[in-house]
């Protein structure tokens, strides 16, 4: 596990077996289940999840929606809409990092203090992977700087690629903030 000062974690696990406040879903448009880690958070918390998600008729590319965990070690999952990887020029990075953003902040508004991250758009969605990890830790990082209510984000990495891309994307963002700072080394 690779911490950083700014309580963002790198943690190479299934998200479904993480015991924290919520974990986030990179769900589809429908919100009624599909393959990746929408199949994985659907299997292990059973078909409860699937009637609640149910009612929330569907959710918009970019945004995010809440339901409980069920049977989940996570109270909640945040199910968040990752746009589909067209080239880069319809919107992508806006719409990947405005899911981070809706994701965070129905996390404080639900008393959430600790949330994991799948890699939204990385897998059947097509997102470059070094291009979606910069984004998330963009994200998360200018968020948990203005807010002292979530505690841990977990940047979930399934494989060695999507540990490697973070990793990077963490090293970047702590040399752009040093040079801001003027102590570069
Ligand atoms: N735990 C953590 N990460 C996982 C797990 C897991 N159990 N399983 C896969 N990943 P994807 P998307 C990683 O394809 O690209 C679904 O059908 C995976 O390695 O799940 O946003 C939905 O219903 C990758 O890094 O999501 C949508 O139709 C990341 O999770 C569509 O796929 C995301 O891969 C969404 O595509």
């Amino acid at each position: 596990m690779t911490a950083s000062p700014d309580r963002i974690e790198l943690i190479s696990n299934d998200i479904t077996q993480l015991r924290v406040d919520a974990i986030v879903n990179a769900a589809n448009r429908s919100l009624l289940g599909g393959g990746g880690v929408d199949g994985a958070i659907h299997r292990a918390a059973g078909p409860e999840l699937l009637a609640e998600c149910r009612t929330l008729n569907g959710c918009e590319t970019g945004q995010a929606k809440i339901t409980r965990g069920y049977r989940l070690p996570a109270h909640y999952v945040v199910h968040a809409v990752g746009p589909i990887w067209q080239g880069g020029d319809r919107n992508e990075p806006e719409l990947l990092a405005a899911c981070y953003r809706n994701c965070l902040n129905l996390a404080v508004a639900n008393n959430i203090r600790t949330i994991a991250f799948p890699a939204i758009s990385c897998g059947v969605y097509g997102y470059p992977l070094d291009e979606a990890a910069r984004i998330a830790v963009r994200e998360v990082r200018s968020f948990l700087a203005n807010e002292d209510r979530i505690e841990t984000v977990y940047l979930v990495c399934f494989g060695e690629a999507v540990h490697d891309a973070y990793r990077q994307a963490l090293q970047e963002e702590a040399r752009e903030e040093r040079r801001a700072d003027g102590t570069s080394r």
